[in-house]
C-alpha cells in the first residue's frame, strides 16, 4: 500500500517504514549498554543473525555500508588490492571508503550479472604480489543491485571461491538482500553464504527495520570487527531499540516472495507496453528500464511518474530501477502501467 500521503515509492526497498509490531516490539524493547555487551535483545538478534547464515559469530553495525567496510579493512592490507564484480556496491556506492579507510583498490572483474569465473578471477591473480600489488580479498554481492537484483549462479560462485582461497585469498559477501537471493533461490542463506570468510547482511532493506546492518563470521574475525565498529564510532549503547525491529524482520523474511511476485507482476506490464526497456523477468524485488529503449527517455518516464505521485530512482546513467517491497502493492504497481501507456 501507497504512503498515508498518496505516494508510491518505487525509489528502494530502504524507503520502508517500520511495521506497527516492529513499532510495538521497540517501545518495548529490553534494553542494556550493547558496549559493556548488556543489551539483551541485541545479543539475542547477533545470535539469530549468526545462526541463520552459518557463521559462528555476529555484530550489529548502524549501516550496510559499515559493514562492508569492516570486512574490507580485517581482510586486506593497506596497498592491497580488492577483487569484486562490475558496479560492486562497495566499490561504486561508498563513496571511496575502503580507499580511505583501508588504502586498497579495487579491481572489476567479469560481470555479467554479478559472477566472475574462476577463470576470470584466476587471470586476475597473475602476478598477484609480485609485480602487481597482493590482492588479498574477493567481493561478492547477492542479489547483485546493478545488474537488477540478479541471484549469482551459486555454482560459479563456489568454484571461483575455492580458486581464489586456494591462493590464499579471502572472501566477503555483500549479502545486503542475501534472503532476496535465499527465498527466489529456494536456498538457505547458510548455503549461499557457506563460501564465503564474512556476510554482512541489511534489516533496512525488504526486511523493513528502520536501522541497521550486520556482519557474520568466525568468532575471533567478529571479535576484532568489534574493535574497529568502535574506532569508526559505530559502538551504540541501547542498540535493543532498533534491535528488537530487526528481530522481527529477520523472523518474517520469508516475506519477501511477495516483493518477488509485485516485480514480476510490474516487468511483465511494462515490457508488454516497452519490450526492449525491459528485456528479462527479475530473479528478485528489481525491475530495470533501459531509457534509451523508452519514449522520452528515462527522465521523461521519471518525471510523468512523479507528476502522479509515483517515485522511481537510477540504478546507472540512463536506466531506472524501481524496487517492489512492503510499503507498495499490485494498485501502485497498476499506477506504473497507467503512466506508462500513456506516454506517447
Ligand atoms: N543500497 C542502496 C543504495 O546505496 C544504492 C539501495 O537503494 O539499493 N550493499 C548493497 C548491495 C546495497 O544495495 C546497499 C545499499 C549497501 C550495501 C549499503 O547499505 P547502507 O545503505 O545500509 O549503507
Amino acid at each position: 500500500m501507497a504512503f498515508p500521503d498518496g505516494t508510491a515509492d518505487f525509489r528502494s526497498d530502504t524507503v520502508t517504514q517500520p511495521t506497527e509490531e516492529m513499532r510495538r516490539a521497540m517501545a518495548e524493547a529490553e534494553v542494556g549498554d550493547d558496549v559493556y555487551g548488556e543489551d539483551p535483545t541485541i545479543n539475542r538478534l547477533e545470535q539469530e543473525s549468526a545462526e541463520v547464515v552459518g557463521k559462528e559469530a555476529a555484530l550489529f553495525v548502524p549501516s550496510g555500508t559499515m559493514g562492508n567496510q569492516i570486512a574490507v579493512n580485517l581482510h586486506t592490507r593497506p596497498g592491497d588490492e580488492v577483487l569484486c564484480v562490475d558496479w560492486a556496491h562497495v566499490r561504486n556506492f561508498e563513496h571511496g571508503a575502503a580507499a580511505v579507510i583501508s588504502g586498497v583498490a579495487f579491481r572489476n572483474v567479469g560481470g555479467q550479472r554479478g559472477t566472475i569465473t574462476r577463470e576470470e578471477a584466476e587471470s586476475a591473480l597473475v602476478w598477484s604480489g609480485r609485480q602487481l600489488p597482493a590482492v588479498s580479498l574477493l567481493v561478492w554481492e547477492n542479489t547483485h543491485n546493478a545488474s537488477g537484483g540478479s541471484v549469482l549462479a551459486q555454482d560459479v560462485v563456489e568454484q571461483t571461491s575455492a580458486a581464489v582461497r586456494e591462493r590464499g585469498l579471502a572472501v566477503h559477501l555483500d549479502g545486503a538482500r542475501l534472503f532476496n537471493a535465499a527465498v527466489a533461490s529456494g536456498r538457505p542463506a547458510s548455503e549461499l553464504a557457506a563460501m564465503a570468510d564474512s556476510v554482512m547482511f541489511c534489516f533496512s532493506k525488504g526486511l523493513r527495520a528502520p536501522v541497521g546492518s550486520i556482519l557474520c563470521g568466525p568468532a575471533g574475525f567478529i571479535g576484532e570487527a568489534r574493535r574497529v565498529r568502535e574506532r569508526l564510532g559505530g559502538a551504540m549503547r541501547q542498540t535493543g531499540v532498533i534491535a528488537s525491529a530487526a528481530l522481527v524482520g529477520l523472523r518474517q523474511r520469508d516475506r519477501l516472495a511477495e516483493d518477488h511476485t509485485l516485480a514480476r507482476r510490474l516487468a511483465e506490464m511494462l515490457s508488454e507496453r516497452f519490450p526492449a526497456a525491459v528485456p528479462r523477468s527479475p530473479d528478485t524485488n528489481m525491475v530495470l528500464v533501459d531509457g534509451e529503449q523508452i519514449p522520452g527517455g528515462a527522465e521523461g518516464f521519471r518525471q510523468a511518474l512523479a507528476a502522479k505521485g509515483v517515485l522511481v530512482g537510477y540504478i546507472r546513467p540512463g536506466i531506472l530501477r524501481f524496487v517492489t517491497h512492503g510499503d507498495v502493492d499490485a494498485a501502485d504497481v497498476e499506477r506504473v502501467g497507467v503512466v506508462a501507456s500513456g506516454l506517447a
